[in-house]
């Protein structure tokens, strides 16, 4: 096939940007960035579960850019914190908090947690969307613990304190190349390669 299908990863979080992109550079899609497309809006993540707002994301920038677009909404569940941050990790400090302030909220509500209670995962859903109405759905995750101290500065968000004990090291710790063996989004992304991979094909017959 001599074209590329142009896919638009759905997110202006260029840590998510660097990873999906390098994990799918071998697939016959033209990654495309919602930036290419003046005005194109963006979902306000208005809903309280992590698969509505993946669904959202990447329908509100597929119908701009009358392409497949690809989405995730992604979040940290701390057992010891009943599941928080979860679907607000983006905004745990509150609106506008950086990724900073997001850990060092939760370092500081998992002071008093001892060390065999500090069980974490992270969690992906990804949405490919197509405005003709297709679209596939896909989860990943990995497991994890926080860590005491910061350490790390590789990766974005909550990488600096998901501590793995597999490997004595933060995800932050890892370059992006080890990160994206292990992580929840190369999972949810493996399992949408299929769908990838068939959408290539049905287009090549074209
Ligand atoms: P988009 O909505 O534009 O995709 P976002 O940063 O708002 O970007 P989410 O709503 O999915 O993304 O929020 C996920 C938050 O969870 C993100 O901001 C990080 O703080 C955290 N997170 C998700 N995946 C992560 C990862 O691989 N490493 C560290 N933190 C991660």
């Amino acid at each position: 096939m001599k074209n590329k299908i142009p896919l638009v990863l759905a997110t202006r979080n260029s840590g998510k940007i660097n990873e999906i992109s390098a994990m799918i550079s071998g697939l016959p899609f033209e990654v495309l960035s919602v930036e290419q497309f003046p005005g194109c809006p963006e979902s306000s993540e208005p809903f309280s579960t992590y698969l509505e707002n993946a669904k959202d994301k990447a329908k509100v920038v597929g119908d701009f850019c009358q392409t497949w677009a690809l989405a995730d909404d992604s979040g940290l569940e701390i057992q010891a914190l009943q599941g928080a941050p979860g679907v607000l990790s983006a905004r745990f400090a509150g609106p506008g908090a950086t990724y900073r302030d997001n850990w060092e909220k939760v370092l500081r509500e998992m002071d008093h947690v001892a060390a065999n209670q500090r069980e974490a995962r992270f969690c992906c859903y990804m949405v490919l969307y197509h405005p003709s109405g297709k679209s596939f759905q896909t989860l990943g995750e990995m497991k994890g613990e926080i860590a005491t101290t910061a350490q790390g500065n590789q990766g974005f968000g909550y990488d600096p304190i998901f501590w793995l004990p597999e490997r004595n090291r933060t995800l932050a710790q890892l370059e992006l190349s080890e990160k994206n063996k292990l992580s929840h989004r190369t999972k949810a992304l493996e399992l949408m390669v299929p769908h990838l991979e068939e959408i290539s094909r049905s287009v090549s017959q074209i």
